[in-house]
């Protein structure tokens, strides 16, 4: 590990990228070969890249992000474009200080519990947040040094809302945005943060500043109108129907405006993010996914039910609210044994975080109660797995799920949701759904639950089982159409589209 962080020097000459993403993480994960130890790099998955590839790609486009240990790479340890799949990767390094404080204390364990509503307390530390602005003036001067003269820079999340402000300090000429993944909370709740007006402060240097929903929205706007700022709502844009069935307007997402004492001017908008449904579609249509999928039921000893939770273990995901409503069915009679298996997957995440080693213990004792309690000698109920698979698996386990359990607390989207509605192309299968993720603004059809309340899950997943095929099937192909055409490209499209309108 090294203590050595990169060097602090404000850049000001403009770089060669017409494009650029700012995120925590780089875009590239780091593989190590185990017999030779040689390393290598391969380009990320994710949904965020495979959208704005096209872009990177175009406009000779460079990523931004920390790549994810705290041992130094050096710019020359980094991939070529194309082996980083057509950007141009750079490297903002962490300390292992850095990394416990700006990361896993100041962005996980303070902004993450105060974003979702306080499930957990939020901790504030005058230390961590000192690291914070430290490292988000890192990324900014990166981004400095990166970007071509005019160039657009597109800053993402929570760890790096102090970027766009620090940006615009160094160079008044770039064009922008910042997006939130993670919900905003209410202004009641924001004003606990010490150092709010800070945050709101940097956040500002953007000309755009997206969400996924509306609430989000609202709730950053009356914050600024609470701290004494200058806002102004588009009426207009509040229609609800943008986010109902039909295809959001390329321009017609922006809901309000703040004017700054610079004399610019910050549109708010909202854009709910999606995947790339066309894959998704494509993967659980493929004849080895169908074939995994029988093979998979068959050694789950073919339930009459195969309910399904995949989520990285966080307490704000309600993994354990969705496992107490099972065993709440079962002890009530209302779900017999013998028809259901359930499967969780559980991502390991921010493992050293106390709250988190927590959710993972209740989760884990009451899988082992279930089990316990209803379990076959080779036949576990619940199937629980604590790690990553495969996105192709993960894929083969939604085609083959009869009833699919997000039951998030508190979510920002929750793209398994949207995940899970792509596999089912044919209009099979259930979605029940917590009313507190960003995806239940748009996936209206599907069986909805309040997590907080036991039987509100419970009833969701009896009704789930009990409504007629044909309206369940209709439920399907109805939320299936939304996601086939709002994709993680219509996303990433009507942002950059309200960028470019900024810029003019
Ligand atoms: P997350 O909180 O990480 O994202 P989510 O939106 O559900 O949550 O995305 C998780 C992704 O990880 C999905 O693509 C899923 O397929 C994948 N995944 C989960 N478990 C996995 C496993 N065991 N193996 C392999 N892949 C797995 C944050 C916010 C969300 C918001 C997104 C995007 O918290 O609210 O939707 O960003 O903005």
């Amino acid at each position: 590990m090294t203590d050595q962080p990169d060097s602090t020097d404000h850049a000001s000459a403009p770089g060669a990228a017409d494009f650029v993403v700012v995120a925590n993480r780089l875009a590239v994960d780091r593989a190590k070969d185990p017999k030779t130890g040689e390393q290598s790099w391969t380009p990320s998955p994710g949904g965020l890249v495979t959208a704005l590839r096209p872009v990177l790609r175009a406009n000779d486009g460079a990523w931004i992000g920390w790549p994810g240990t705290t041992d130094r790479v050096e710019d020359s340890d980094m991939p070529t474009v194309e082996e980083a799949g057509g950007l141009r990767a750079i490297p903002v390094n962490l300390t292992a200080k850095n990394f416990e404080q700006y990361y896993e204390g100041f962005s996980n364990a303070t902004l993450w519990p105060l974003y979702h509503d306080l499930i957990v307390p939020p901790r504030f530390d005058r230390d961590w947040w000192e690291c914070y602005q430290e490292v988000n003036q890192r990324f900014a001067d990166q981004a400095a040094r990166t970007a071509a003269q005019d160039a657009t820079v597109w800053v993402q999340d929570y760890q790096l809302h102090l970027v766009p402000q620090l940006l615009r300090d160094q160079r008044s000429d770039v064009c922008v945005g910042f997006f939130l993944h993670i919900p905003f909370p209410n202004p009641e709740l924001f004003r606990q943060l010490p150092w709010r007006d800070e945050l709101l402060k940097g956040t500002l240097g953007a000309d755009v500043i997206g969400f996924h929903t509306q609430d989000s929205a609202r709730n950053f706007l009356d914050t600024l109108r609470a701290l004494g700022y200058e806002v102004s709502t588009d009426d207009d844009a509040d229609a609800a129907e943008f986010f109902h069935g039909a295809r959001m307007p390329e321009d017609g997402c922006i809901v309000g405006r703040v004017a700054l004492e610079d004399g610019r001017t910050a549109k708010i908008g909202v854009f709910p993010i999606s995947i790339d449904s066309a894959q998704v579609q494509k993967q659980s249509m493929a004849a080895e996914t169908l074939a995994a999928t029988t093979q998979l039921r068959a050694q789950l000893g073919a339930p009459k039910y195969l309910l399904t939770g995949v989520d990285r273990l966080d307490y704000t995901k309600g993994i354990l609210h969705r496992l107490l409503a099972v065993e709440s069915l079962l002890d009530s009679g209302r779900l017999d044994p013998e028809d259901i298996v359930m499967v969780q997957v559980a991502t390991p995440s921010r493992e050293r975080l106390d709250d988190y080693r927590k959710a993972r213990e209740e989760v884990e004792k009451v899988v082992s109660r279930i089990n316990g309690n209803y379990g076959q000698l080779g036949r576990p109920l619940v199937h629980y797995i604590h790690h990553g698979l495969p996105f192709a698996q993960i894929v083969g386990l939604y085609a083959a799920t009869d009833i699919m359990l997000v039951t998030a607390i508190k979510d920002g989207m929750n793209l398994v949701a949207k995940e899970y509605v792509a596999s089912h192309a044919d209009g099979s299968g259930a979605l029940v759904l917590s009313e507190f993720t960003g995806a239940a603004t748009q996936l209206t059809q599907a069986y909805l639950c309040n997590p907080h309340d036991n039987q509100s899950i419970c009833d969701a997943i009896v009704r789930a089982m009990e409504e007629p095929n044909e309206t369940r099937r209709e439920r399907m192909k109805a939320m299936w159409e939304h996601v086939e055409v709002n994709d993680v490209n219509h996303w990433a499209n009507t942002f950059l589209h309200q960028l470019k309108e900024a810029r003019q």
